[in-house]
């Protein structure tokens, strides 16, 4: 399955679009203007996201350091979120208050600190609420402002209550007349997971965001902005800082405390934020590089959503429902994001070269995940001018399949919502990027195959002088001549694939997802197929094993570069050894000793899987070793059904799996495939 057909991308993602369009509901609160309709929110040209005063595009580090980055940083300010505000002194109020906490299977130390901002004696003031890993070691600490107070956050009942005002909503208990109380703890605990974080050794600091700007569109008097001299009333000017402005600030200002903590690795504090607190935790790494990594989850118009994309919340519906967040500046340019100077690209370009990750969710079609990941692939530009790969392709991934190098991004299912689910992906990602860690494919791929199995590989020599091949007596025979395909498809059912000839033709689909599954199971088997590949769609199909791994088939004929998406590949893990393709219209022939990765009961992995293949008489794979797959587009996750589900767990049960005939656009023939289960 390549990668490189743009004509692939475009349907593969328009497809995938298409199906969850139909899946999902219409957010009750859109406007009945709003467009869900992705053909209409297609074609524009984005701004150049490396481009200098002078237009000029950066081509170097340096010169994106040095001119294109303040420049691009100017535009956010002036058109979006208003000048960046000074930094003041921060002190701590009283004592930080420290208290040793249960946190189910681990301990941790809870601190609470009230900070004031600025030297006034009536300067504003947060509380900021810190669970720590119980350790001598200087800690990575994520940190994120939260909607309804730090109580709110954490069923902890010693958690500080906030004294200010608090939005009260129907479907949120516990604020009483705009205040906070007991009843209100806990409520949104399962955007701060605390245990399970500590648990993988981070801190989690977080802190409300009413305390530095009351969310609601009179709440500038309230906010921190009067102390720092800015004006709260009458007109403002067009570069103004609104909330976002003020709240991005909060985070710098807590910042300042944690870097003086002892238990603090003052160089990984990561910030992160959901939804409206989402954009400001993107501004808040553009505002603020000592942030050592930027998380934006479901944020969105205004965050990391394209604004030119006329899909989901649009310039117009958030500046009237919320002029309070951005300057006014921006209103201006409601109906005609064409005309933005920039868009939302460059404001997670400014995390480069620092990780960030954005996350999506299936059902936030109101914050067009689409457009999140499009302006991660358009900012992939500045991570590369420090020689480093952003998302890796500009192909959006599957639900539930994180993907990327130095910028992460998934799309989970379900609504708009910072769940734990998510948190696991930042903290994977952090792990990788900022602690060093292996991913855990890669730490997986350390494990050597079996030691038996380079024996069995050596010993297989099979004839392919002229075909078709006699298949062996003892062999277990999925498409030959007088015998009922051994295939269901995708669901469990009968297959829809045509018998033409005594062969059998894949049938093309849009969403490249009919592919056969075998009904036979095997843990190690030597595999015999014989196909045909078609001109039509590059004669794209392969031979998913166990429907993990991908012995490609495609139209390579004569190319002389072979790379791992050729025939002869084990698609993303090993290019042929050869180019042994023959021209399309022709039969050819694979066979392969296939050994499968073995498992421990825990499961973990006990041997690696390994492979030999040939095709059409000459050696294309000779031991190659994997374990984790690697294509986002394997059955179990691309097109998944119920049934794939369960013939995923049986085969992490028993080591055992079918092989998969892929459907990928082409009317690929297969006869004669027959497999021998090894001992
Ligand atoms: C919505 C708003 C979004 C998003 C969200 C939130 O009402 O339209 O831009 O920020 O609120 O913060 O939960």
């Amino acid at each position: 399955m390549p990668t490189h057909s743009q004509v692939f991308t475009g349907l593969l993602l328009a497809s995938m679009l298409a199906m969850a369009l139909h899946a999902l509901p219409t957010a009750s609160s859109a406007p009945p203007e709003t467009n869900y309709d992705e053909s209409l929110a297609g074609s524009f040209v984005l701004p150049d996201v490396l481009a200098g005063p002078d237009e000029v595009p950066a081509s170097t580090e340096i010169a994106w350091k040095k001119t294109s980055r303040p420049h691009q940083f100017k535009l956010l300010e002036k058109y979006v979120y208003g000048r960046k505000l000074p930094p003041v002194p921060v002190a701590v109020v009283g004592e930080v208050e420290r208290a040793e906490v249960d946190l189910g299977s681990t301990k941790g130390v809870r601190l609470q600190a009230q900070l004031r901002l600025g030297t006034a004696v009536d300067a504003p003031t947060t509380s900021v609420l810190l669970y720590l890993p119980k350790t001598t070691k200087k800690v990575p600490v994520f940190l994120k402002l939260n909607f309804r107070g730090n109580q709110a956050e954490s069923d902890d009942p010693g958690v500080w209550l906030p004294t200010g005002w608090v939005p009260a909503e129907t479907r949120f208990e516990g604020i009483v007349d705009n205040r906070a109380t007991d009843a209100s703890r806990g409520a949104l605990q399962r955007r701060f997971p605390v245990a399970s974080m500590v648990g993988r050794g981070y801190g989690m600091a977080t802190a409300y965001c009413g305390d530095f700007f009351p969310d609601r569109p009179d709440g500038r008097p309230q906010s921190v902005l009067a102390s720092l001299g800015r004006p709260v009333s009458g007109e403002l000017p067009k570069d103004e800082p609104g909330a976002i402005g003020a709240w991005a600030w909060g985070l710098s200002r807590i910042l300042d405390w944690l870097v003086t903590l002892p238990e603090v690795d003052a160089r990984k504090v990561i910030v992160v934020g959901h939804s409206r607190l989402g954009k400001t935790a993107l501004w808040a790494g553009a505002c603020d590089e000592r942030f050592a990594m930027v998380v934006s989850n479901d944020s969105g118009c205004g965050g990391a959503a394209l604004s030119r994309r006329n899909f989901g919340e649009t310039l117009s519906v958030i500046t009237k429902r919320f002029p309070h967040w951005f300057c006014p500046m921006l209103a201006e340019y409601a109906g005609r994001e064409i005309e933005l100077p920039c868009d939302q690209h460059a404001l997670l370009a400014m995390a480069a070269p620092r990780p960030l990750y954005v996350a999506s969710a299936e059902e936030d079609r109101w914050a067009d995940p689409r457009g999140e990941f499009l302006a991660a692939v358009a900012a992939g530009r500045a991570w590369k001018l420090y020689g480093l790969t952003g998302l890796g392709t500009e192909m959006m991934p599957p639900i539930n399949t994180p993907i990327g190098e130095t910028i992460g991004y998934h799309i989970r299912n379900g609504s708009h919502d910072l769940l734990p689910s998510d948190w696991t992906q930042f903290a994977d990602f952090a792990d990788r990027t900022l602690l060093g860690k292996q991913r855990p494919a890669a730490a997986e791929a350390a494990v050597a195959p079996d030691a038996h199995s380079s024996q069995l590989l050596a010993e297989f020599r099979p004839d392919q002088s002229s075909l078709p091949v006699a298949p062996p007596t003892d062999a277990v025979l999925l498409v030959a001549p007088g015998v009922e395909p051994k295939f269901t498809s995708m669901a469990g059912g009968p297959i829809n694939w045509e018998i033409e000839e005594g062969s059998l033709v894949a049938t093309r689909t849009k969403n490249h997802a009919n592919h056969i599954a075998s009904s036979v199971m095997f843990e190690d088997a030597d595999i015999h197929a014989e196909f045909m590949v078609s001109p039509l769609a590059h004669g794209n199909s392969g031979l998913y094993i166990h429907g993990h791994y991908e012995m490609q088939i495609y139209d390579s004929f004569g190319v002389e570069n072979v790379t791992s998406q050729d025939e002869g590949s084990l698609y993303r893990f090993a290019k042929p050894l050869v180019n042994a393709a023959r021209p399309a219209g022709e039969w050819q022939v694979y066979d392969i000793r296939f050994i499968a990765p073995k498992r421990n009961a825990d499961g973990s992995l006990k041997s690696a899987g390994t492979l030999k293949a040939w095709l059409n008489g000459q050696l294309v794979q000779d031991g190659v070793t994997f374990t984790a797959p690697r294509s986002p587009y394997i059955p179990y996750r691309h097109g998944v059904t119920d049934y794939l589900r369960g013939v995923e767990k049986q085969l992490q049960a028993t080591g055992k799996g079918p092989l998969f005939l892929q459907d990928h656009g082409s009317p690929t023939r297969f006869r004669n495939v027959w497999i021998r289960p090894l001992p």
